[in-house]
C-alpha cells in the first residue's frame, strides 16, 4: 500500500501559477473529497477544471491533471493541481489534502516512488536532482541524457557480460551433466575481464569529465603577498569581488568566486599571501591558504613578473610542487615577459591563464555531449567493480578454484547493480534460467 503523499512541486513564491502534486494508491479518493468533481472512475489521463473546497468554503479554482497509473511519473495514480501562484493558496490546498487523507511527502519521495515502481533506475533518479541543480546549459544537457536512461544504457552491457560468465560458472558447477554447455575455465574468465577493463576505464575517464561539467573545478590562487592574486580573481570574475590594495597582506580570509568558462564552472579561491608573519590574523589566513591548496583541483601559483623571484616565491613553489601547479607571471603589462605564462590583471590580459586552466581540465567538445556516469557514488562503485574484476583475473592466473574466482566476479556484478540501484533485486538464479534451458 502506497500512502497518498502531497507536496508543492513549484517554488514557494508568488507567481502566476503553482503546482501541488499528489501520488498514491488512494489519491483519487482523497482528492475527490475536496474537489468539485469525482475522480474515482477515471480510467485514463484527464484534465479537469473545478474548485478545491475545504469545509464548504472554496479554497481556489484550479485545473487538475489526473494521471491513471502506471502512466504517471511515479507509476501510481497521481494528481497535479495547478492553482493560483500564492504561497497561502498552496498551503491551504496542501492542508485540505492532508485533512482528507494525504500526508506530506518527504524530500525526493516522488522520485523514490518512481524508482520503487521501476519507472526509473537510481542513475535516472539522481539525474532528476542534477537537472534541477544544473548551473550551466552544458551540465543540464548531460544530466538530461542521464535522465533519458542513456547513462544507464552504458552500464547494462557490463552487467550482462558479468552475468553471462557468472551464470556459466554456476551452471558448470551445479549441472556438470550438461555437456552441451560451454566450459567456464580460467582462460575464459581472463578473456572476459580483459574485454571489460578497457570499457570500464573509458567509462571512468568520461565519468571524471562529466563530473567536472556537473560540479566544476576548484582553483586556488596562491602566492606571496602583493603579486596580484585578488586582482586576478577580480579579472576572471569580471567584477570587484576581492579588496585590492598595494599593501602586502590585504587578503586575510579566503575569498570565493564562481566563473563559467566555456561551460565549466571554476570555483575560484583567492587566498591570503603566504609569508612568515607575526600578525595573528594574517597567520590564520595563511593556514587557510594552505588548507585551500590541499582541497583544490588546480593550484595556480602567482608570481610578480615586475620583480625578481625571491626566497618567498621559491618557498611557495617548493611547498606547492606536489600539487603540480600552474605557474603564472602577473603584472606583465607590456607583454615583455617571455618567462613562461604571463598575464596582466591590471590590463585584463588573462587569456593565457584561462587557456592553461582549460588545458589542465582537459575537456574536449565530445565531453559535453557524451552520456557518462557523473557523480562520486557512481564512479566509486564502478572503480570497485573494476577492482573486483582484476581480483578475479588475478585469482584465475594464480590457479585458484573457479568457485573462488566467482566470488570476486559476483562482487563486481553487485557493484554494477548498485550503480543502477538494482542490488535489492539481485537474483542470480533468474539470470541463469534466463540464459540456459536448465529447467527444462
Ligand atoms: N602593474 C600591475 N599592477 C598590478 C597587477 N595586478 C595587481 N597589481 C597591483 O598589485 C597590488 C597588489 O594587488 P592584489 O591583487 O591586492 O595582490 P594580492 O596578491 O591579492 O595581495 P595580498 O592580498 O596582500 O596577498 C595592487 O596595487 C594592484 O593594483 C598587474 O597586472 N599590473
Ligand atoms: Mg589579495
Amino acid at each position: 500500500m502506497f500512502e497518498t503523499i502531497v507536496a508543492l512541486a513549484t517554488a514557494p513564491i508568488k507567481s502566476a501559477l503553482s503546482i501541488v502534486r499528489l501520488s498514491g494508491d488512494d489519491v483519487f479518493e482523497v482528492v475527490s473529497k475536496c474537489f468539485t468533481k469525482d475522480l474515482r472512475s477515471i480510467k485514463e489521463r484527464t484534465i479537469l477544471y473545478g474548485s478545491i473546497v475545504n469545509d464548504q468554503e472554496k479554497v481556489d479554482d484550479v485545473v487538475l491533471l489526473a494521471y491513471k497509473g502506471p502512466k504517471s511519473f511515479t507509476g501510481e495514480d497521481s494528481v497535479e493541481i495547478i492553482c493560483h501562484g500564492s504561497p497561502l493558496v498552496c498551503k491551504q490546498i496542501i492542508e485540505t489534502c492532508i485533512k482528507n487523507g494525504a500526508r506530506m511527502a518527504t524530500n525526493g519521495e516522488f522520485s523514490s516512488r518512481a524508482y520503487m515502481h521501476n519507472k526509473i533506475d537510481l542513475v535516472q533518479a539522481e539525474a532528476i536532482n542534477d537537472v534541477v541543480n544544473s548551473t550551466t546549459k552544458e551540465a543540464k544537457r548531460l544530466n538530461l541524457l542521464s535522465l533519458d536512461g542513456k547513462t544507464s544504457d552504458l552500464i547494462r552491457p557490463l552487467k550482462t557480460r558479468i552475468a553471462d560468465i557468472l551464470s556459466l560458472i554456476e551452471v558448470n558447477i551445479d549441472y556438470p551433466e550438461y555437456e552441451d554447455i560451454e566450459i567456464a575455465n580460467k582462460d575464459k574468465i581472463v578473456e572476459v575481464v580483459d574485454e571489460l577493463i578497457p570499457q570500464i576505464d573509458t567509462l571512468l575517464d568520461d565519468g571524471e569529465k562529466a563530473k567536472i561539467i556537473n560540479e566544476g573545478v576548484k582553483v586556488a590562487l596562491v602566492g606571496k603577498p602583493n603579486v596580484g592574486k585578488s586582482s586576478l580573481l577580480n579579472a576572471i570574475l569580471g567584477e570587484d569581488r576581492a579588496i585590492v590594495t598595494d599593501i602586502a597582506g590585504t587578503t586575510r580570509d579566503v575569498v570565493e568566486g564562481h566563473a563559467n568558462v566555456d561551460g565549466v564552472v571554476l570555483h575560484l579561491f583567492d587566498t591570503a599571501g603566504i609569508r612568515d608573519s607575526e600578525d595573528k590574523i594574517e597567520s590564520i589566513g595563511i593556514e587557510r591558504s594552505k588548507k585551500t591548496i590541499k582541497e583544490a583541483d588546480i593550484v595556480v601559483v602567482v608570481l610578480d613578473s615586475s620583480s625578481q623571484i625571491d626566497d618567498e616565491d621559491k618557498q611557495i613553489l617548493e611547498y606547492t610542487k606536489e600539487y603540480n601547479p600552474i605557474v603564472v607571471y602577473n603584472k606583465d603589462d607590456d607583454s615583455k615577459n617571455n618567462n613562461g605564462l604571463s598575464v596582466s590583471a591590471l590590463n585584463n590580459q588573462i587569456k593565457p591563464l584561462i587557456d592553461a586552466i582549460k588545458e589542465r581540465i582537459g575537456l574536449d567538445e565530445k565531453s559535453f555531449s557524451k552520456p557518462a556516469l557523473n557523480n562520486a557514488r557512481q564512479l566509486g562503485l564502478l572503480s570497485k567493480a573494476k577492482e573486483s574484476l582484476l581480483a578475479a583475473k588475478n585469482d584465475a592466473l594464480n590457479d585458484l578454484t573457479v568457485d573462488l574466482i566467482s566470488t570476486s566476479l559476483f562482487d563486481a556484478y553487485t557493484s554494477i547493480l548498485e550503480i543502477l540501484g538494482e542490488a535489492n533485486q539481485l537474483d542470480l538464479s533468474k539470470e541463469i534460467f534466463s540464459r540456459f534451458c536448465v529447467g527444462k
